[in-house]
């Protein structure tokens, strides 16, 4: 009986082995993850990126970066899951990195590119909104075709960043596993533009309002869902992934929330601003202020004036009380435009004709782009989106059809005061070139007036271009070579004088710079100005 015994035990052992080897590499590759959305290029800013993207399965996600294609550097998230979300930090300004989103055997990589910090640069940005078709049962299938021509215009114009001013799909239902398949109807459509440069996002009332207009009833938190679908920044609380600033090169853009749903008063959540976004936008747009920004740009859903008596639709109440309230900040920001939508049309004189129930011409554009999805402009019959490109103090605002035709272009100058330090340098109280003879006495002084960057931390540079050679001045005095004069914060100065005397013939530039760089090193960004002497004898 024994020896019967062992050979079945073997058969059965083997009968095991063999069974869990069919099944194990199913098993194995069922759980293999694969990665259904993204990666996407969330917030950029000159030293941080946030890349998010979606798996089947729960892993622990991973982005290898680096500034080559062989990465180097790399971070991983602590908990597995499926929506991933990843912020890399200490980038270099204006720097393309490639990068790698891991999940498992699952990866895809792309590259991004961080914000310019230079007031010169020049870059390109697109917005666009209410992208949405006619019901759920629609987007599901497919956003417009309309937006998608859009969209693939706006991937060949090479635009820094992109943003969506929501109603991104029907939505309006309290059914949170349709909401969710109509989050990936969106994000299919614009997950290449997303992988290849920042795609930014606000809500709009469909994707805000989990209730239908004749049954009101508790859905889930949309806020809560809108930021598992997307990974933006969280800095004011009940706002998280709405409210929120960067900048780009000499530009600065808020995103506010104008459609916070709020259960049981769900007509009060929608076009409404509350106090706690006018408040964090007053004190957002003094820091950008402060930074010496030429531009400013507030994006929202919600239009804040709209034309009397010529609904397209049943819009619903914008409320006027907090409307004027963040107008009037908007006003005293002295803002280019409040880039915004909900109506199905393009028109940028709102505000101007002094809008719905107000007197006043109001100097900040309202506009309004919202036929990008179902519905095209009442008046022209076109989708389009909207191209700028910022140069310098000028805007250039291109509104592009579906054909990517420019149908309308509009120029915004920078309402902002100059700010930036000025630096004054004179020979014998000329700017120059001055030309003297031989022996006669000549004075340089130097002033400055330090703009927005006042108190700040500088190096500070004085230097002479003798025949001789550069000579710079120091606390003790004109010694050869380039020396710092010091590091001192950056305040008024009257003229002072920092040289006199009789130089011999020759051809002389005196220069005085601050360096916004503190580290005793000559680099930018810098402020100069120099004055030429020529003496001959
Ligand atoms: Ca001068
Ligand atoms: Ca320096
Ligand atoms: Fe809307």
């Amino acid at each position: 009986m024994k020896e019967k015994r062992c050979p079945s035990l073997k058969f059965f052992l083997m009968i095991v082995l063999l069974f869990s080897y069919f099944i194990c590499i199913p098993f194995t590759s069922l759980f293999a993850a694969t990665i259904t959305h993204g990666p996407r290029i969330g917030l950029v800013t000159s030293s941080e990126a946030t890349i998010y993207w979606d798996t089947d399965v729960s892993t622990i996600g991973k982005i290898q970066y680096g500034t080559s294609s062989s990465y180097g550097s790399s971070q991983d998230e602590t908990t597995a899951r499926t929506n991933h979300r990843i912020t890399i930090e200490g980038l270099s300004p204006e720097t393309t990195y490639y990068f790698k989103a891991v999940s498992d055997d699952a990866q895809s990589e792309s590259t991004l590119t961080t914000a310019p910090t230079r007031q010169d640069a020049i870059f390109k940005f697109a917005t666009m909104g209410d992208n949405r078709g006619k019901s759920d049962q629609n987007d599901i299938q497919g956003l417009p075709v309309f937006f998608t021509d859009l969209l693939s215009d706006m991937e060949k114009r090479n635009p820094a960043f992109a943003f969506n001013i929501g109603d991104l799909f029907y939505g309006y239902t309290p059914d949170i596993n349709k909401m969710r398949q109509l989050y990936a109807s969106f994000k299919r459509a614009t997950d290449p533009l997303a992988k290849e440069i920042p795609y930014l996002v606000s809500p709009g009332g469909h994707e805000m309002s989990p209730y239908n207009s004749t049954d009101p009833q508790p859905g889930f938190d949309p806020l809560a869902l809108w930021n598992e679908q997307f990974a933006q920044p969280n800095v004011l609380n009940g706002h998280e992934g709405t409210v929120y600033s960067w900048d780009w090169g000499n530009t600065h853009f808020s995103s506010i929330d104008s459609d916070l749903y709020e259960h049981g008063k769900p007509s009060e959540g929608l076009c409404v601003i509350d106090d706690a976004q006018i408040q964090w936008l007053e004190n957002d747009l003094t820091q950008a202020q402060k930074k010496g920004v030429r531009h400013i740009f507030v994006l929202s859903h919600c239009h804040a004036f709209r034309q009397t008596g010529a609904q397209l639709f049943n819009q619903g109440s914008v409320n006027p009380v907090q409307r004027d309230k963040f107008w009037a900040v908007l006003e005293k920001y002295n803002v280019n435009a409040y880039i915004t939508g909900h109506e199905h049309r393009f028109i940028d004189t709102l505000a101007q004709d002094g809008g719905e129930g107000s007197n006043i011409d109001f100097k900040v554009i309202q506009w309004l782009n919202g036929n990008c999805g179902f519905d095209a402009d009442p008046v022209t019959g076109k989708h389009e989106y909207t191209l700028w490109t910022v140069a310098g103090d000028t805007v250039k605002a291109e509104l592009i059809d579906t054909s990517g035709t420019i149908s309308l272009t509009k120029t915004f100058l920078s309402r902002q005061p100059v700010t930036i330090p000025t630096l004054d340098i004179k020979a014998n109280g000329q700017d120059g070139p001055l030309t003297v003879s031989s022996g006669t006495p000549i004075s340089i002084t130097a002033s400055l007036a330090p703009g927005n960057e006042n108190g700040k931390l500088a190096d500070w540079w004085i230097a002479g271009s003798t025949p001789w050679g550069l000579y710079t001045l120091t606390s003790s005095g004109w010694s050869p070579g380039i020396n710092m004069l010091g590091q001192y914060p950056l305040i008024s100065i009257s003229p002072v004088e920092i040289f006199n005397g009789s130089p011999p013939v020759g051809d002389y530039v005196f220069y005085f710079a601050v360096d916004m760089s503190p580290n005793g090193v000559l680099d930018s960004p810098f402020y100069y100005d120099f004055v030429q002497v020529h003496v001959v004898s």
